[in-house]
């Protein structure tokens, strides 16, 4: 599913992130930078170790990376040139600024990209796996916090949407349909 949004091409992919062929992909990191589970470990198995040394080379300068935050390093053996890492909120109950947190994340990471003149970004459904958020309300704070920041800045040509499993797939699929987007 493709629509387009301003200059902006949103795509909606049902599938594996480290296939994506675009300039930046995220990560569903760890507050430790330092591998995982998840597409943490989809992401550092298909890259490869020049991965985890750009990461550690972060945790020796700035001690890992918060909640809400995102960093950048090389995407090693992927298509991609850059992975973006940022840190899901766990959730609990959602009465510790959960929503607020997911949204940093979203936030941080377009701002990173800009920054780095990346023209086209992929991003799984951050925090809905281990992390357990909401896989609603975690795809309306996704698609709000893209769609927010692309009517302010024109920079990136395409963002696609990774969904692995099928469930955040149809929600996606169905919001996507149901908004202005
Ligand atoms: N491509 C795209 N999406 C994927 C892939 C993949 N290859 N594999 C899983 N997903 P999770 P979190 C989806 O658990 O909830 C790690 O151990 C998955 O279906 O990867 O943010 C980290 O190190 C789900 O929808 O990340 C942290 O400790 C989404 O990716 C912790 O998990 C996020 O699931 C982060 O938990």
């Amino acid at each position: 599913m493709r629509k387009e949004y301003n200059p902006t091409s949103i795509e909606l992919i049902h599938g594996d992130i480290t296939k994506s062929e675009v300039d930046c992909i995220v990560n569903a990191a760890n507050t430790s930078l330092l591998g995982g589970g998840g597409v943490d470990g989809a992401i550092h198995r298909a890259g490869g170790s020049e991965i985890l040394e750009q990461c550690k080379q972060i945790r020796a300068r700035q001690g890992g990376c918060a909640v809400g935050e995102a960093v950048i390093t090389t995407a090693g053996k992927l298509n991609s040139k850059y992975v973006i890492h940022t840190i899901g909120p766990v959730w609990n109950d959602g009465k510790n600024n959960e929503e607020e947190k997911l949204q940093s994340c979203y936030i941080n990471i377009l701002e990173l990209a800009c920054k780095h003149n990346i023209r086209s970004i992929a991003f799984p459904n951050i925090s809905t796996g281990i992390y357990r958020f909401p896989k609603i309300v975690a795809a309306q704070i996704a698609l709000k916090s893209v769609k927010n920041y692309i009517e302010l800045h024109s920079a990136i040509d395409r963002i696609q949407f990774v969904c692995f499993d099928e469930e955040n797939y149809q929600i996606y699929q169905k919001m996507l349909e149901e908004s202005g987007m």
